[in-house]
């Protein structure tokens, strides 16, 4: 089943160099690159963005946090897109996630955990329509 979803480059992942290996990563896996924007969220748009997390406790955190420096969105399309991709980012906490996956490959950070990818159809609606609005 050919699927778009939406994976975000996260300021961590900028500052230490790593768009072009998440980009490789994805394009060997065999997804077509359809949009890519490099930008740096203003706290409106993060708000919007991270709209599900609201009322959690760490919302500040994160809203200070993804507004910190530039970002790149890309959206890609490819067989079953957004469980790949899930699979490829690996566990939120990055000093849990399996080696192989880009977190589990690159990182021990939680919030710093370099990479942001849609959970769902209607998440990827939502998130795509923010980060390139
Ligand atoms: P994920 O889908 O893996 O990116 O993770 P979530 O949607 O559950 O969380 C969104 C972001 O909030 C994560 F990337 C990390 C951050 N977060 C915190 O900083 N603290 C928490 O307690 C939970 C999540």
């Amino acid at each position: 089943m050919t699927e778009k979803t939406l994976f975000i480059v996260k300021p961590d992942g900028v500052v230490r160099n790593l768009v072009g290996e998440v980009i490789l990563r994805f394009e060997r896996k065999g997804f077509k690159i359809l949009k890519l924007n490099m930008f740096t969220f203003t706290p409106e748009q993060a708000k919007k963005f991270y709209d599900v997390h609201k009322d959690k406790t760490f919302f500040g955190e994160l809203i200070s946090y993804i507004t910190s420096g530039p970002v790149v969105a890309a959206i890609i399309e490819g067989n079953n897109a957004i469980a790949a991709t899930r699979i490829m980012v690996g566990a939120t906490k990055s000093f849990e996630a399996e080696p192989g996956s880009i977190r589990g490959d690159f990182g021990l950070g939680f919030s710093e955990n370099i990479i942001h990818a849609s959970d769902s159809q209607e998440s990827f609606d939502h998130e795509s329509r923010v980060a390139f609005e």
